[in-house]
């Protein structure tokens, strides 16, 4: 019988050409041909094995069925929180050597350069919730460092709700969607969570954090980190400190107002993965600096609070930060699923110098993180996937088979002690992990420490150090949240709560809750101090400097625009090491007044005003009037000013603003002249807070 030549009909092939006919798919060859999992060259792509053109489907075409069952594959479970995650590479670099409390590697050696593996995150939602949900975020560190890895799996908010880990499977459930209905989605302004909440009086501290612009980031480049707990360094001697880790970022923090975050994630659900991917990718890399707070026993007996309860901070005033290195994100990864998805962090993954303190949140974790991973990757050779491989020194055990194991072990000799391969691994007392030689006593019991009873003090510091306007949020936030919880005994306890934290915070809730009765303080295991000093270096606007480093201006055009206004301003705020996008209102671009083409990275309705960070109307007296009768345009001008942002227009453009409601002030800058330099200036001191203050409500 002949053998049958694969069968192209005309009509198949065009699914294999572009549009227009501009760009072709190449034709193959053997070496760069289409393959099966086994080597095979596949010849036809686009037709399964059928018994006639019209005839139904043989079970014989392995082509078919081995590529359907690897796409029926390719979900692993998500992560049960901090599903919603974005990575990127870096490297560390210690610029100041912490040899006298440590001898691991990573913190004594200046100058060397580590790489590093950063996942940042969102807790509650699932993978493909919005970037910008009310949520902590997390800020999870590899290093892969030449003593193995180093996980710092940390959050940008330096404290926790719960002082114990056994607690966590709780409150979990509790902030996300409810059960019996599934939603609602990576949002914790509902019943269940609040529920847990008003009865959790150690999460006040953290619910003041969380109701704070902390929770809704600008950028994850403008977000601080903490490690959270106290770990400990143990020094050449075995002698150990304790020491918190801090991230700062370089580019300053910075959040986006409620009413932005909102309708960012309309407007763009990625804002954030997209906002990293896109500044590694121009080159402009993030960076951030590591600092410790470093304290001994002693030390640790003398502070007001008990460093082991991660629901404390130590105020910088009490502990200053030491700055140790820095770490730069310099690339982004080349697969989302291989590395992102697949990184596994785990806190127990430490090198020696470095140890665990007794805080009963990171003890649990410590178990947590491994125990995921089995679920998650499925196999307990997930450290062999390259991402969580250590880069920078072998592995050598004697751990073997098991489901998808990829090495080869090779020999006989798979224990130790052997005489039969002495040239097989050992253990190493001068270079191998120890723990901090720490005596214990007490008994077995479940019991809480005395020392974590005081839950309001602090969260009444960390209001108390906020500015004004920050303040206002935290109410806010506060309102918009209860006012969505259905159960009215629910949102009296919590403003029974907020009465032990502060009496005009609550006041000013239960007026936003529209609440009429009287409010009475919630009996507290502790009472609230009333003496602790404001923590400026808690508030993100007590700290802002001025910059535009890093931050993105939006600049709406029309045809007929003066293009040398568009430029003087693009070179302005680039000089000032922002990006500029071109907004026209087809993405075409536009023809400039000189008859010159412009062209435009986004249309009007793709590119509304809260993705940046101030905005520029350059328009002609023509291309107003056009813009005029597009509610998008004047959405977009309004937006901004309610927003607060700074407003660059050329003098055409007035009319836009006048039919968005624009009223002048020091943020509504003309661009004509040499103006743009003004717009810059302007744009870099951030908001225009004074503005209106009923403008940037919750
Ligand atoms: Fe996590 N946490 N967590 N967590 N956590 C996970 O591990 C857990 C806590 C944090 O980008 C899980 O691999 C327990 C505090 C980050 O891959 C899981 C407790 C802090 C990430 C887990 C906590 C964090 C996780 C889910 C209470 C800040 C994402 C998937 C004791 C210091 C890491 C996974 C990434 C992820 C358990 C509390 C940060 C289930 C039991 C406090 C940044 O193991």
């Amino acid at each position: 019988m002949a053998i049958k030549a694969p069968r192209k009909p005309a009509h198949t092939e065009s699914e294999t050409s572009g549009m227009g006919g501009e760009i072709h798919q190449r034709a193959g060859s053997r070496e760069t041909a289409l393959t099966t999992d086994q080597g095979i060259a596949v010849g036809d792509n686009q037709n399964s094995l059928r018994a006639g053109p019209r005839g139904p489907t043989l079970l014989e075409d392995f082509v078919l069925r081995e590529k359907l069952m690897r796409f029926d594959h390719e979900r692993i479970p998500e992560r049960v929180v901090h599903a919603r995650g974005t990575g990127a590479h870096g490297y560390f670099e210690l610029t100041d050597s912490l040899s006298d409390l440590t001898t691991a590697a990573i913190l004594t050696e200046v100058g060397k350069r580590t790489e590093v593996f950063v996942r940042f995150s969102t807790v509650a939602g699932s993978k493909g919730s919005p970037d910008l949900a009310r949520d902590v975020r997390g800020f999870a560190v590899k290093f892969y460092t030449r003593e193995g890895n180093w996980d710092l799996v940390g959050n940008n908010i330096p404290v926790f709700f719960i002082q114990d880990a056994i607690k966590f499977p709780d409150l979990v459930h509790a902030a996300k969607p409810e059960p019996d209905r599934g939603f609602p989605q990576a949002q914790t302004a509902h019943d269940t969570f609040w529920d847990y909440i008003a009865l959790t009086p150690e999460a006040m501290h953290m619910i003041m954090w969380t109701m704070s612009d902390r929770a809704i980031p600008r950028s994850f480049r403008m977000m601080e980190g903490f490690g959270v707990h106290s770990f400990r360094l143990i020094d050449a001697e075995g002698r150990s400190r304790f020491v918190k880790f801090h991230w700062r970022p370089k580019l300053g923090m910075q959040s986006v107002l409620w009413d932005e975050a909102v309708k960012i994630n309309g407007a763009d659900p990625d804002y954030h993965r997209r906002d990293l991917w896109t500044a590694i990718d121009r080159g402009d890399f993030p960076e951030w600096e590591l600092g410790v707070q470093v304290f001994d026993e002693a030390e640790a007996e003398a502070l007001e609070f008990d460093h082991l309860d991660a629901t404390k901070i130590i105020p910088e005033e009490k502990i200053p930060l030491r700055i140790i290195g820095r770490m730069v994100l310099d690339r982004n990864i080349d697969n989302f699923f291989a590395e992102t998805e697949q990184v596994a962090f785990c806190t127990g993954n430490v090198p020696p110098g470095i140890d665990f303190s007794d805080d009963p949140l990171l003890q649990g974790r410590n178990f947590s993180y491994l125990d995921t991973q089995l679920s998650r990757l499925g196999s307990p050779h997930f450290t062999q996937i390259p991402v969580n491989q250590p880069k920078g020194c072998p592995v050598r055990n004697f751990n073997r088979d098991g489901h998808m194991q990829i090495a080869v072990p090779k020999g006989r000799v798979a224990y130790e002690p052997s005489m039969l391969a002495p040239d097989g691994p050992r253990e190493h007392p001068p270079s191998g992990v120890r723990s901090a030689a720490v005596p214990f006593s007490g008994e077995k019991g479940r019991e809480r420490a005395e020392t974590f009873a005081d839950h309001y003090s602090q969260a009444r510091l960390f209001y108390m150090s906020q500015t004004e306007v920050e303040q206002q949020h935290i109410a806010d936030a506060l309102v918009f949240e209860l006012s969505k919880v259905e159960t009215m005994a629910l949102r009296e306890r919590m403003l029974r709560h907020l009465a032990n934290i502060d009496e005009g915070l609550c006041a000013s809730v239960a007026e936003g809750l529209g609440f009429r009765g009287a409010v009475e303080p919630l009996q507290a295991a502790r009472p609230t101090r009333t003496d602790l000093e404001a923590s400026p270096a808690l508030s993100i606007l007590a700290k802002a400097k001025p910059t535009l480093a890093g931050r993105m201006i939006g600049c709406v055009m029309t045809d007929g625009a003066d293009r040398a206004v568009i430029e003087a301003l693009r070179d302005s705020v680039t000089a000032a090491g922002a990006s500029v996008m071109l907004i026209a209102p087809a993405v075409g671009g536009i023809v400039a007044g000189d008859g010159t083409h412009i062209p435009a990275d986004a249309q009007l309705a793709g590119a509304p005003s809260v993705l940046f960070d101030a905005v520029a109307l350059v328009t002609s007296r023509k291309g107003v009037t056009e813009l005029l009768s597009d509610p998008r345009s004047v959405a977009f001008v309004h937006d901004a000013y309610a927003h607060l942002k700074v407003i660059g227009h050329s003098a055409e453009a007035k009319p836009l603003l006048e039919k968005a409601g624009v009223m002048p002030d020091k943020g509504i800058v003309p661009l004509d002249g040499k103006r743009a330099a003004t717009f810059a200036e302007r744009a870099a001191a951030g908001r225009i807070w004074d503005r209106d203050p009923g403008a940037n409500a919750a």
